[in-house]
């Protein structure tokens, strides 16, 4: 999502950043390029219009204040990145959580938005945050609703209020109501609702939405929605805020290749913040939403912040200083090191997603390199380096031709894989060494600075090799 327009303002930034002192009309004309790389994102155009209007007021004014800083075209970055953060809400918003347990939050949303995926994901985050959530299955409109949610309730190890009767019967008010007083009784400090999807704007299950409302007194209800489905999105959800109300956003499918105005719009539109994004199918792909780090993507300039929060979590602080020291000290990074680093990187999620956070992943040549990463050869490689000995792991040298087939044999791989694996390990080293002379890792964590180039030098893209020849395929790569 946002690559096009990530690209677009790169590409209009480039051009005046060559400029050098500017006049009234580069601000126009930047401003006209703007404007379109909005309108074709499919962004509201009351939103484009609120959001060109202070950019060239603010740049214009300024001008003369501009031209004195060294870099004009930056200062006008500057404003850009600040109005855009304003777009997207302005400072993050969180849970608000009730005087008295238990704290109710109720989902809403169109069908199929992603509430109930959703649901799990919300539970496992507060669970992990110290809560002790409870899951309603208030969705009695779809077949299998109460099952899909009590699949994801026990994939997550969050208990689900269900009704006796199973899926598709009952009254899910009643439910929602005696979810609430089992809450109370069983001391769960959170309820999670999950209600049926509403198919546009149906007034008989918007009036079921309102009776759970009324029911339940929520204390935060989330409006989940797809990002994939455009400005038709934002309409419903207007509809929905007239009929029900709501107090934040949930934007899901943040991994589709949508143009993403629906995202850039709601929250002008709505008045309201966006709280979360989900960015897959799987429980993990859930992240709290943060107006500047969703700027900063969208400028071009990746989310180096959330990269790291992501990397600190996954290294154990023991692994973290050992690497570190390593690093420092000029010693050689092993095998061994690697494989650590591999097992961090699966903990962190897909490795597309990470190297996608990095400043430029949405420019054309670091774009393509994503497309084509491979994440299976992750896996491959973590198994290959678990099949040799300490020794061969810190001494790759001594890895002769009985060692490789040994090796090949115990991970399942051909010789020609450990080869490969080998040849790029020491390509990386390499690497290392180059880095160690000056070009550190940037605001990475301990240990995780040379993980990018690592990465894309150890597991190879997805390309078919050009030799068949497997040795001279190692040293393709
Ligand atoms: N790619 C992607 N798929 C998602 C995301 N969130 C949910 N899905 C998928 O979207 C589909 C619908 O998700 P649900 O959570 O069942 O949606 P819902 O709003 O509960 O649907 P109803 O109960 O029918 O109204 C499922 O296949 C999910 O796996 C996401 O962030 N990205
Ligand atoms: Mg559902």
């Amino acid at each position: 999502m946002f690559e096009s327009l990530s690209s677009k303002f790169q590409g209009a930034f480039a051009s005046l950043r060559s400029k050098g002192r500017l006049k009234s009309g580069d601000i126009d004309e930047i401003a006209a390029e703007i404007r379109e790389a909005l309108l074709d994102s499919d962004v509201a155009v009351t939103v484009v219009d609120h959001f060109l209007e202070r950019i060239k007021s603010r740049s214009t004014e300024a001008l003369a204040e501009l031209n004195k800083s060294t870099n004009p075209a930056n200062a006008v970055f500057e404003i850009v990145s600040s109005e855009l953060i304003e777009i997207l809400g302005g400072s993050a918003r969180r849970i608000r959580f009730a005087k008295k347990a238990p704290t109710v939050i109720l989902l809403t949303g169109l069908q199929g938005a992603g509430k109930t995926s959703l649901a799990g994901k919300l539970a496992k985050y507060l669970k992990d945050q110290g809560n002790t959530p409870l899951l309603v299955a208030s969705d009695l409109q779809r077949p299998n609703a109460v099952t899909q949610l009590q699949f994801i309730g026990e994939s997550v190890g969050v208990p689900v209020f269900a009704p006796e009767v199973g899926n598709g019967v009952g009254d899910p008010v009643k439910v929602a109501k005696n979810g609430l007083i089992f809450a109370q009784d069983k001391l769960h400090n959170i309820v999670i609702v999950d209600t049926a999807g509403r198919l546009g704007v149906d007034s008989q299950l918007m009036q079921e939405a309102k009776q759970i409302r009324d029911a339940i007194t929520p204390d935060e209800i989330l409006y989940v929605l797809d990002a994939m489905v455009g400005q038709d999105a934002v309409r419903t959800a207007l509809a929905f805020q007239e009929g029900v109300g709501f107090d934040a956003l949930v934007l899901t499918k943040l991994d589709g290749d949508a143009r993403g105005g629906a995202a850039l719009s709601i929250t002008q539109v709505t008045g309201k913040p966006i709280m979360f994004a989900a960015t897959g199918e799987k429980i993990s792909d859930f992240d709290l939403f943060y107006p500047d780090r969703m700027a900063s993507r969208i400028l071009g300039l990746g989310d180096i912040q959330t990269l790291a929060e992501q990397a600190k979590g996954a290294f154990d602080s023991d692994t973290a200083a050992k690497l570190e020291s390593k690093f420092a000290s000029g010693e050689d990074f092993t095998l061994d090191d690697f494989l650590s680093q591999l097992e961090a990187m699966k903990k962190m999620g897909s490795m597309s997603k990470l190297l996608g956070m990095l400043p430029g992943a949405n420019s054309g040549a670091m774009k393509k390199q994503l497309e084509q990463f491979d994440e299976g050869e992750l896996v491959k490689t973590q198994s290959i380096v678990q099949s040799m000995t300490p020794i061969e792991r810190s001494e790759p040298k001594i890895l002769n031709g009985s060692r490789r087939s040994r090796i090949a044999k115990g991970s399942g791989r051909q010789v020609s894989d450990v080869n490969s694996l080998v040849e790029r390990f020491s390509q990386a080293q390499k690497a290392m060494k180059q880095m160690r002379g000056g070009k550190g890792g940037g605001q990475l964590p301990p240990g995780m600075g040379a993980l990018p180039n690592i990465a894309k030098k150890i597991a190879p893209a997805k390309k078919k090799s050009r030799s068949g020849n497997p040795a001279k395929r190692a040293l393709e790569s």
